[in-house]
């Protein structure tokens, strides 16, 4: 696997010059500041393929080309953004750039509840806490049936939770689940956003209707008309897993576990049509063997995340150290050892020693992330000696 590293671009506090010092080979990255459904020109993405290339690297991902909202809800506008986002594929081939993830969540991207959760060891890890998400579906949302998508023991939690909860911890939570994780990666709701919650609430609503067969269609519908521009200009399109890979928020979510993604590699079943292989993102899901599935679609794979979580008795979920949890990389390492072109980022990384007051974006430390991909990088030289 090509050793990448995700880099936000040349206003992220970390320098491609580091990222030379500490191993990395590829770059990934997206023109964030181009709005979701515009088209990357020519030239937008020659001078950020020019800077990297300056620095003694290369693009080797694009994450994400972002799928417009409307369509995954197949809103009036979707076949014109549609053509957009096949000009900007046409465009990143014919600079030679040729992975290219994306997802298809609706309304929201990855969540966690908190960004920063103490762990024994002094360091901080992204954290998933249940009655905390419960919570703000049913009274920050004020979500209409919300209590029905919960356990008992859930709901009561959150109604108990509903008399202790600090306006501070409120304001947190909403910052964590729909402005901060979702603000520096193209999302609907970015930072300084005035009403996040009521954009929030706008969104939700396209969705009335909406089931997972729905969903499927629509996605299905999209990549009818991309694949075929992949495969004219030698590109890889892999979606990205659901993050966490199970129903939120009375949402569908169609890349959850194995049937899932064979129904997405089958529909328009063509070898550009392919996965990113997220470990973090499929282990938080209590239903998925991660190292089974890393074997049925390591051939349809196109990128790899390397990253592990735990899911906790209660049903939250803590992202691990790369050597432990669910996620198990030493043997998914082993399956993707056989694809040496095959892009691989270290994905989220704990915040430790400095990284703690830089204000890196959530998941994406410096030291957190070298780290990892100081483990990870020794676990594939280990593995290559087998
Ligand atoms: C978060 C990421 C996701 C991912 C997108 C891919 O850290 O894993 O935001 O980049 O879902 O489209």
């Amino acid at each position: 696997m090509e050793k990448t590293w995700r880099w936000f671009g040349p206003d992220d506090p970390i320098q491609l010059s580091d990222l030379r010092q500490i191993g990395v080979e590829g770059i990934v990255t997206a023109l964030h500041h181009i709005p979701n459904g515009e088209i990357w020109s020519l030239e937008e993405i020659n001078n950020r393929k020019q800077y990297i290339e300056n620095a003694g690297l290369r693009w080797s991902v694009v994450e994400s080309l972002p799928v417009p909202e409307s369509v995954r809800y197949a809103g009036a506008d979707r076949d014109r953004l549609i053509e957009n986002y096949k000009i900007s594929l046409a465009n990143l081939g014919q600079l030679g750039i040729r992975t290219i993830c994306y997802n298809f969540m609706p309304v929201i991207d990855w969540i966690r509840t908190d960004l920063a959760k103490k762990q024994d060891d002094g360091t901080y890890t992204l954290y998933f806490d249940k009655v905390r998400f419960a919570y703000f579906d049913m009274f920050i949302l004020n979500r209409k049936g919300a209590e029905n998508d919960y356990s008992l023991e859930i709901v009561e939690k959150a109604h108990q939770l509903n008399k202790t909860i600090t306006k501070k911890e409120q304001d947190d939570l909403i910052d964590s689940i729909i402005v901060k994780t979702q603000g520096f990666i193209n999302g609907n709701i970015h930072e300084g956003d005035r009403h996040p919650v009521a954009i929030f609430n706008r969104l939700l609503e396209k969705y009335k209707g909406i089931d997972k067969k729905q969903l499927r269609e629509n996605l299905k519908y999209f990549l009818e008309q991309v694949i075929p521009v992949a495969e004219k200009y030698d590109l890889n399109l892999c979606i990205h897993p659901d993050d966490p890979p199970f129903p939120v928020l009375g949402l569908p979510r169609i890349v959850t576990n194995e049937e899932d993604i064979r129904w997405i590699l089958q529909s328009v079943d063509n070898p550009r049509n392919g996965l990113t292989f997220c470990a973090g993102s499929l282990s938080a899901g209590i239903q998925n063997d991660v190292v089974d599935l890393a074997k049925k679609f390591a051939s349809r794979t196109h990128f790899v995340h390397l990253r592990s979580a735990n899911v906790l008795p209660n049903g939250d979920f803590v992202e691990a150290s790369h050597l432990g949890g669910r996620g198990h990389l030493l043997q998914v390492i082993k399956i993707f050892k056989d694809y040496p072109h095959l892009p691989m980022r270290v994905d989220h990384g704990p915040l430790m020693l400095t990284d703690v007051d830089k204000n890196y974006n959530p998941g994406y430390s410096f030291l957190g992330r070298m780290k990892a991909l100081a483990e990870v990088s020794g676990m594939m030289a280990a593995v290559a000696e087998l």
